[in-house]
């Protein structure tokens, strides 16, 4: 068997490194041929050619939605899997109470037994990839070597991956190594190993995103946490968006909600009828890198170059730019399918489905038509509001970081921290209901910090030491809120409209990095008044916006109590500057 770059011979600069690394795992996993992916669109083509007469792509409608394709996932492989993730870092106290740990001596033996001849008689596809644009110095490489040729074709669509890749590598000398293959998509034989210390994942059983896509939760988070916090920045499960206001200005946000809390959404924004002259950029919609700049700014790229976004509830109204985002050139994963050969979801309003999700003729008895976890993978430069910002080496400035999560009750609509610490503070203490994103219990309120519960790739004790660390060499920090679009009211129905309209609480938020909008000091942080947020043509009676605005006291106590208790688990790891935001939010909740 040829293992030599037979596609990329005359590349010159391959580096010795990943050579021979693909020279160990073939020998390790036996596959019948090598192919290194050059990243063209003829070998994008040629792959899905492939999965298409072998049944696995679906071609779509071609006058409806041309380029695009239908996957069908094993119904068992359908989401990521935290209970199956682990870190494996050489102190268990490293990994810290936040992760699955295994000593990694004893996660390697696990793996490799399980890698051992998997891929014999399938062909192994070497994926050099950069997360972030090429030519920036904040970008970082990795190779991710899988037998999923679906995979291949959301790397290419997600990542800068291919000959370009494979160049700066051979320049840089460094890069993260992920090796993946779906063996036998036997859930008792399914591990997602990071081992941060080596800069080396191992993912077997799964062929499903965050499980099998590496360069994305598992390089572009676990690990990448793991190295900026060597190096000095931040890692972060962020959409990052530009907001133009009238007076043509572009300011950037950076959110972190957990998955399937509407990220891509809010990055997709398209402002509502009542707000002229605004527009909002997406520079990305899951993933951001954070760099102190030289002006004392926080500079944010995103390392990715596609969305792997949720499908269900995406309609004209909800995000219409993700809807037309998809009307061409997309995969779709685990969607139900219309008898005229279109895919279909819960929340299209539109069409019929004929089949469900597993391909079975639809019967609502059965459950949704698509999967509530079903997703889009489409390239961003598809995307109506992308911006070439997005390709910006040195990244866009951060006015505002955002934590938020989706809580029926407590948190309010929106509020902002008074200060960095005690912004790490508000972030530290999210709490988010569970979403189809990952297996297990939907609904469920859990804590979920800075939405990195599933993703920081070592102690959360370290991670928030780190983040105060950032933040005191910034000197112009970012400000900091929390927002909740989830709040219902006694009759289960959300009390804010949210999509479009969330553009008022950006606005806000804004108005109050300029120093130009007015708030109320509260125990949790400042909340605008009754006043200072635009709530203007909103069908939104008084009482409601109190209720949105309102700071329980009494049940702030008892959540602040949960918090303490939570923090407590990280016992001497957790910063001394943590401990004391958290004294003095107490403090103020009990101060009469
Ligand atoms: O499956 S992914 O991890 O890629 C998506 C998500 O859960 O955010
Ligand atoms: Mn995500």
């Amino acid at each position: 068997m040829a293992i030599a770059p037979h596609s990329l011979e005359h590349l010159s600069s391959i580096s010795h490194e990943v050579a021979a690394w693909v020279a160990e795992v073939a020998q390790l996993t036996v596959p019948s041929a090598v192919h290194w992916c050059d990243g063209s669109d003829a070998e994008f083509r040629m792959l899905q050619r492939g999965l298409v007469s072998s049944g696995e792509l679906i071609p779509l409608n071609e006058s409806a939605f041309p380029g695009c394709f239908l996957y069908r996932s094993d119904p068992t492989d359908v989401a990521r899997v935290e209970h199956l993730t682990f870190v494996c870092t050489r102190s268990r106290d490293d990994a810290g109470p936040n992760n699955l740990w295994m000593a990694p001596a004893e996660a390697h033996r696990k793996l490799d037994d399980l890698f051992r001849g998997c891929m014999r008689g399938r062909t192994m596809y070497v994926i050099a990839y950069c997360m972030g644009p090429l030519d920036s110095p904040l970008a970082r490489c990795g190779v991710e070597i899988t037998d999923s040729p679906y995979v291949v074709l959301n790397m290419h669509l997600m990542t800068r991956m291919g000959r370009a890749a494979l160049e700066r590598i051979g320049r840089e000398g460094s890069f993260v190594k992920g090796l993946h293959s779906t063996g036998e998509l036997d859930p008792a034989r399914r591990f997602i190993m990071h081992f941060p210390e080596e800069s080396t994942i191992k993912s077997f059983g799964s062929g499903y995103g965050g499980n099998a896509l590496l360069g994305k939760k598992c390089h572009a988070l676990r690990i990448a946490s793991w190295q900026a916090r060597r190096e000095g920045w931040l890692a972060e499960h962020m959409l990052i968006a530009g907001i133009e206001s009238p007076d043509g200005r572009t300011r950037y946000v950076a959110c972190a909600f957990p998955s399937a809390c509407g990220k891509t959404n809010l990055a997709m924004l398209i402002p509502p009828a009542s707000y002229p002259g605004w527009k909002i950029w997406t520079v990305g919609d899951d993933i951001a890198w954070l760099h102190p700049g030289r002006d004392g700014r926080l500079y944010a790229i995103n390392p990715e170059s596609g969305y792997f976004g949720v499908v269900p509830g995406t309609n004209p109204k909800t995000n219409r730019n993700a809807y037309e985002t998809i009307r061409r050139d997309t995969i779709f994963t685990n969607v139900a399918l219309t008898a005229g050969g279109e895919p279909w979801w819960e929340g299209l309003h539109e069409g019929q489905p004929a089949f469900d999700w597993r391909g079975q003729p639809y019967d609502p008895a059965n459950g949704p038509a698509a999967h509530p976890n079903s997703r889009f993978t489409v390239a961003a430069k598809r995307n109506p509001s992308y911006t070439r910002t997005a390709e910006d080496p040195d990244g866009v400035p951060i006015s505002a970081i955002v934590f938020g999560g989706r809580r029926r009750t407590l948190a309010p609509l929106v509020y902002q921290a008074r200060s960095w610490n005690h912004g790490v503070l508000v972030g530290a203490s999210v709490a988010s209901e569970t979403t189809a994103a990952a297996t297990g219990e939907v609904g469920v309120v859990r804590r979920d910090p800075m939405a990195m519960k599933p993703f920081a790739g070592y102690n959360f004790g370290d991670y928030w030491d780190h983040w105060i660390k950032v933040g005191a060499r910034l000197e112009h920090p970012p400000q900091i809120f929390h927002v909740n679009w989830f709040r219902q009211g006694a009759d289960g129905k959300y009390l804010w409209p949210g999509f479009g309209e969330n553009l008022r609480v950006l606005r806000w938020m804004l108005d109050r990095c300029d120093g130009s909008a007015g708030a109320v000091d509260t125990p949790i942080g400042h909340l605008p008044g009754p006043t200072d947020l635009d709530v203007h043509g909103l069908d939104l009676h008084e009482s409601t916006i109190e209720e949105l605005l309102a700071v329980d006291r009494d049940a702030w106590r008892g959540e602040f109590d949960a918090i303490g208790a939570y923090l407590g688990e990280y016992g001497e790891r957790l910063p001394q500057a943590l401990a004391r935001e958290l004294h003095e939010s107490m403090q103020r909740l009990h101060a009469r």
